[in-house]
């Protein structure tokens, strides 16, 4: 029996049937998946097969994994060179971000972006907490915004205190699997808690702010939208490990370098200075944001190539 995959503790799982039927699950035997060296082998968005162990307590075990679609991982805290599978078959991935209590740097988003790029999983981001933005604030909203726009990712600002801005954001959920993520007490599960009530998440308190928050997910999960759709809840992320990325091909993970690579003189170019490269006339020009050439050269000097 076919069934998907609602949350994993690592141990033991939560999954759902196509009637809508909920079990908890344990893994038999060992999986193997995609020869990829991971400390989860199934994570939340797996469709699986079950069978029934007992019937009177209602855990079923997974006997079998499908292909995935795609799926989005992380470095594993633990174990430098193992990734962990934060979760899979995925239609898009929303990033909550704050300019505000915290602050999300742009950095951050950017390797989000990258991170999506290299999985093909389409991006959006979320701007929360439009409420407490400043003239400063909404200022920097809106270079923001146009600078992604201009490289095909949608923006929205949206406010969960005031409840503004919040119906588009519910459109694009619709009907879609969509992996929510970004720093702890952006307001991700307060979100959640509007655009769904009966899920009645945990939110956190700010009081006591100091920048970062504490975790109050501690693992992925993934609820249903009663209007239609999936959304999975992340724990809070600090840092997307970007694992098997070379520097010869991260700038085709921005889309706006990507389509002008082929212009570059030297094809094994990393835009740095070499002569003739397309992407550096592009940022003199003012036709690649000065900005996001800064994140792809920050990205760039982070990747330790003695792998490759
Ligand atoms: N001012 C303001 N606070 C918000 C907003 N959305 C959420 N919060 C607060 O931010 C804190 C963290 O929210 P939470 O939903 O737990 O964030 P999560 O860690 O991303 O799930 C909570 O105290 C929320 O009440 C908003 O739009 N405006
Ligand atoms: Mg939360
Ligand atoms: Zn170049």
């Amino acid at each position: 029996m076919k069934a998907l995959v609602y949350k994993s503790t690592g141990s033991w799982y939560v999954v759902k049937d196509m009637k809508g039927n909920q079990y908890n699950a344990r893994i038999k035997g060992i999986f193997k998946i995609d020869d990829i060296t991971s400390t989860n082998p199934i994570a939340v968005g797996d469709e699986v097969e079950i069978e029934t162990e007992n019937e009177l307590e209602g855990s079923v075990t997974i006997t079998e994994i499908h292909p995935r679609r795609n799926y989005i991982n992380r470095q594993s805290p633990r174990h430098k060179f193992q990734q962990h599978i934060i979760a899979a078959n995925l239609d898009q991935s929303v990033l909550f971000a704050t300019l505000k209590e915290p602050r999300t740097s742009q950095g951050f988003i950017d390797r989000f972006l990258v991170a999506s790029e290299m999985y093909h999983v389409p991006a959006v981001i979320v701007f929360n907490k439009a409420d407490l933005y400043k003239k400063k604030e909404e200022q920097r909203y809106e270079e923001l915004k146009q600078m992604y726009e201009a490289v095909g990712y949608k923006v929205f600002l949206i406010s969960v205190t005031n409840n503004t801005g919040i119906d588009d954001v519910k459109d694009i959920l619709k009907n879609k699997i969509s992996l929510l993520s970004g720093h702890s007490g952006v307001g991700k599960s307060s979100f959640l808690n509007i655009i769904c009530p009966e899920l009645s998440l945990k939110t956190q308190d700010v009081s006591g702010w100091s920048g970062k928050g504490i975790h109050t997910t501690t693992f992925a999960e993934m609820y249903d939208l009663d209007y239609g759709g999936k959304i999975i809840d992340t724990p809070g992320m600090r840092e997307f490990g970007l694992i098997d990325i070379s520097k010869q091909e991260l700038s085709h993970y921005f889309p706006e370098m990507r389509d002008r690579l082929n212009n570059c003189q030297f094809n094994n170019c990393q835009h740095i200075n070499e002569p003739g490269c397309a992407i550096k006339r592009a940022v003199e020009a003012g036709e690649i944001s000065e900005n996001r050439f800064f994140s792809y050269y920050n990205i760039l000097e982070s990747i330790e190539e003695n792998k490759y």
